[in-house]
């Protein structure tokens, strides 16, 4: 069995430098830590109790634990080798990342798989602070459906000052009362809003509990690493502001949820808060979202200690990213249909999987696959441009569309109101046709696809080129 304190090491609290809060992480994170970040991400099969029964055939990188929330700092070079004893072939994607083309982790457009008993080595420097997530791009609904998505944090060069920096990875299993895998994803939901779990989890625990100082200002990371679900999540029982989305701090606000209006965080996307703890020891914060149309709390944060009484006016700023702006007047527009195609799909000779048939298509294409030779880019961009992306989504579900190594910002939608907050994962609503703008300003081949994994497996997939 798997103590409390062994998974708050793997994937919950992080303690800021003379914290104490829980725990530590995988690779160097604390203030003192001098020179490059070097770490080995050991991909394995591992068991782990989610329900009250031992889970087997979870993916993690450790035996008996959720991904660990790996910490980089900003504008420092980081190093991992990712060790493939799972048996599966495998690549490490690091979603969010404005990373060198060749350290993107998607097989075969940046690198060939990772084939069991290999090791590949990823080397890259992160320009953004924030919130970000790493995950397999090979063989995806099986290894990220088995648990093999964990959050990625850049600190910022400098410390803002937070009292704890908490941090919930929610995501669902496909789970049997008996804590067995059952079939990981129905071709039906596939073609329709993709399958969702039947266990909610945050750091794989069914009820999350993180504790932070009384009266002190939390800074909480909350990561969608689902591979279907959209969360619409409210806090209960504090105070406190919304200070990032998906990595970057907010240029438009976002106003403080709650059940009426709850925040949507779909598949792949982050936002991050400023909690201002209850001044009483033991009262606790209530992380909520939506379940089968009830309110359901995934987690809460516990006050501990003395009170610090620190008012929310005192809460940290976050700096701002160094992402290029757009120059919108000598922008070019680029347009995108995402739509149903249902064919066969035509044989695919990689090892990253393919199910044999396709729903989904980007321009009336579905994604040929992978590995197939001569593959062509959807669109070729000139390195250093501004563009516009149109970006329709023609059918009646929800996508939320990735674009890989590259930070873009909403422009506008016909469906509702967008805020100008940079991003790498717009959530297109059915119907809606939202343009996006950004520089191209990272050279090589960026996947672009839906982050519910069905349907990018089933066609909803291609890539742009920048050269
Ligand atoms: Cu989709």
């Amino acid at each position: 069995m798997v103590s409390r304190r062994e998974l708050l090491w793997g994937a919950g609290a992080t303690a800021l430098a003379g914290g104490g809060f829980a725990g530590g992480v995988l690779a160097a994170a604390s203030a003192q830590r001098q020179g490059p970040a070097q770490m080995t991400m050991d991909i394995q099969s591992a068991t782990a109790s989610i329900l009250d029964t031992p889970t087997t055939g979870l993916v993690s990188l450790s035996p008996d634990r959720p991904p660990p929330v790996i910490r980089l700092r900003q504008g420092e070079k980081f190093s991992a080798d990712v060790v493939n004893t799972h048996g599966e072939p495998t690549a490490m994607h690091w979603h969010g990342l404005r990373v060198p083309n060749a350290m993107d982790g998607v097989p075969y457009l940046t690198q060939y798989p990772i084939q069991s008993g290999e090791t590949f080595r990823y080397e890259f420097m992160s320009d953004d602070a924030g919130t970000y997530w790493y995950h397999p791009h090979c063989l995806t609904m099986e290894q990220m459906a088995r648990g093999l998505t964990g959050i990625l944090v850049v600190d910022e060069a400098r410390d803002p000052g937070f009292d704890a920096d908490l941090s919930l990875n929610l995501r669902d299993f496909r789970l049997n009362g008996k804590g067995e895998f059952i079939k990981l994803w129905e071709p039906r939901q596939a073609a329709r809003g993709g399958t969702l779990g039947t266990v909610m989890t945050a750091n794989w625990r069914q009820q999350e509990l993180l504790d932070a100082p009384t009266g002190g200002i939390a800074r909480l990371r909350v990561v969608a690493t689902d591979v279907t679900r959209i969360y619409r999540l409210w806090l209960e029982g504090a105070d406190g502001r919304v200070i990032a989305w998906d990595g970057h701090p907010l240029r438009t606000p976002i106003p403080w949820p709650s059940r009426e209006e709850p925040l949507l965080l779909a598949a792949g996307q982050r936002a991050e808060f400023s909690v201002a703890m209850p001044e009483t020891e033991g009262e606790e914060v209530r992380v909520m979202t939506m379940r089968a149309h009830q309110p359901h709390e995934i987690a809460k944060v516990r006050a501990v200690g003395a009170n610090l009484a620190r008012p929310l006016s005192e809460a940290p700023e976050l700096p701002a990213n160094p992402v290029p702006q757009p120059d919108l007047a000598n922008a070019q527009v680029e347009e995108f249909v995402f739509g149903w195609s249902p064919e066969d799909a035509k044989p695919n000779y990689g090892l990253c999987g393919s199910v044999g048939y396709t729903f989904w298509s980007i321009n009336r294409r579905p994604y040929e696959g992978d590995a197939t030779p001569g593959l062509a880019p959807i669109a070729t961009l000139q390195y250093g441009k501004s563009y516009i992306f149109r970006l329709r989504n023609e059918s009646p579900n929800d996508h939320p569309v990735h674009l890989h190594g590259l930070t873009f910002v909403p422009l506008r939608s016909d469906k509702k109101p967008v805020r100008s907050n940079w991003t790498d994962t717009a959530l297109l609503d059915s119907g809606e046709t939202m343009d996006i703008a950004f520089v191209a300003s990272n050279p090589g081949n960026w996947a672009f696809h839906c982050h519910i994994i069905e349907h990018q497996k089933t066609g909803l997939a291609g890539y742009i080129r920048i050269e």
